[in-house]
């Protein structure tokens, strides 16, 4: 029999499953609906291929992914954001799962590649590289796939581009664009998350020290707003005119790159558009710069430059690079420039992916009974699937919130009622 996944150790298998428990207990959400489902099996008879972050909360997605039916194979969707202990635990369970930590980017490739061989009918992806790959390499697939979903903005934003060109040839929910997965999962599960990796990475002070966070949109407002609270001098850097005017009246300073360059301590990418720092800005950069990236691609950093500017370079704690500039100024580049709360940490927090994945979820319930019958393209998820997960969200947290009486309904659409 071929072995159908390959991981970096299988015997790493017991303690991903521990940390698997530690997520389950933390997702109410999504464990409530795979014991809805795991009656009514929506996903009977699916084949989804998933390229998306392997972690302890992806594994709860999966697992409920497979209780409602579906046949499952998994990639990660960054070369160092796989937690080995959790792809050895899905292994160990039966899930096709190709995936380790530090691959290189053919092995990233083949990965994807074998999670293709089983003919899937539907597609998950964070970042649009598995569906890329659909798209270029394997079209022979397309007519079998009734649809995708799509986890995060820089995907959203491929797909939407691919959309625009023609190119989408078959219908993708933007996960992304649900309320309940940009205005908690890109703010909170960013903010904190961000944070992690670059403590775990240093174990600075942040307290006192001047950060600066390229990129003032969901996720770098989330960043902001977490280095605010730990005591950090605070500065963004936006090309968007309103974004720029929101962090100035948030009390966060705007700065061109190239005047944060010399301000900054700890820099933090967050925009989705590469080389937002690059040789000039390595040129003035102060002795000791943490420099890092929490946008999905590893192209906000031009390491390039950083490398032609190193006269040595070394690794001096885990995640965290040293470079000697010619003029011996030291550059500390954290987790390759790759997502640093993925790279450097666990990702975010299994309280706010329960409601990404809950998304996710019911995003593949829905593309199984409705993908046939939608044009390629991108689509929203229906607003009040949102709100509907929000209110079981905010049932599992014991919060309860008043209703409208008919009264105030009346009120709420009377354009009469005023002065
Ligand atoms: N992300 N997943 C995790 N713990 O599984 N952490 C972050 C996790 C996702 C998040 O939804 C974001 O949109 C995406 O990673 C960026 O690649």
């Amino acid at each position: 029999m071929t072995q159908n996944y390959k991981v970096a150790d299988i015997g790493l298998a017991e303690q991903g499953k521990m940390k698997i428990e530690w997520a389950e207990a933390r997702m109410p959400v999504l464990m409530a609906l795979r014991e809805q489902m795991r009656q009514t099996q929506p996903l009977a008879g699916q084949r989804i291929a998933g390229c998306l972050h392997v972690t302890k909360e992806t594994a709860v997605l999966i697992r409920t992914l497979v209780a409602a039916g579906a046949d499952v194979s998994w990639s990660g969707c960054n070369p160092l954001s796989t937690n080995d202990e959790i792809a050895a635990a899905l292994a160990a369970d039966g899930v096709k799962i190709y995936a380790w930590h530090g691959l290189n980017r053919d092995d990233y490739y083949w990965c994807i590649d074998k999670t293709l061989e089983f003919q899937p009918t539907l597609t998950l992806d964070d970042g649009a590289d598995l569906i890329t790959r659909v798209h270029t390499t394997h079209q022979h697939l397309i007519p079998t796939i009734v649809g995708g979903t799509e986890e995060t903005t820089t995907g959203v934003h491929r797909l939407r581009s691919m959309a625009a060109a023609g190119k989408l040839k078959y219908p993708v929910l933007a996960i992304n664009d649900a309320e309940t997965k940009w205005d908690f999962d890109n703010v909170y599960g960013t903010g904190q998350s961000t944070l992690d990796g670059i403590l775990r990475a240093t174990s600075v002070l942040l307290a006192g020290k001047n950060m600066v966070v390229a990129g003032y949109g969901h996720c770098g407002k989330g960043v902001a707003m977490r280095a605010k609270g730990m005591g950090a001098h605070v500065a963004t850097t936006e090309v968007k005119p309103t974004a720029a005017l929101k962090a100035t009246l948030e009390g966060v300073h705007v700065f061109t790159m190239d005047q944060a360059a010399r301000w900054g301590d700890v820099f933090v990418t967050a925009t989705g558009v590469k080389d937002i720092i690059v040789g000039r800005h390595f040129d003035v950069m102060r002795d000791g710069a943490i420099v890092c990236n929490t946008g999905h691609y590893d192209c906000e950093i031009n390491i390039g430059d950083l490398q032609a500017r190193a006269k040595s370079k070394r690794t001096i704690r885990d995640n965290c690079d040293e470079y000697v500039m010619q003029d011996g100024r030291r550059i500390y580049l954290l987790g390759d420039g790759r997502l640093v709360n993925l790279a450097c940490a666990e990702g975010h927090p299994s309280e706010v992916m329960d409601m990404s994945f809950a998304n996710q979820f019911l995003g593949m319930v829905l593309m199984a009974s409705q993908g046939r019958s939608l044009q390629p393209g991108v689509f929203d998820v229906p607003a009040e699937m949102d709100q509907r997960l929000a209110g079981t969200k905010l049932e599992t947290m014991g919060i309860s919130i008043d209703q409208l009486t008919p009264e105030q309904v009346t009120y709420a659409s009377s354009y009469l009622e005023g002065t």
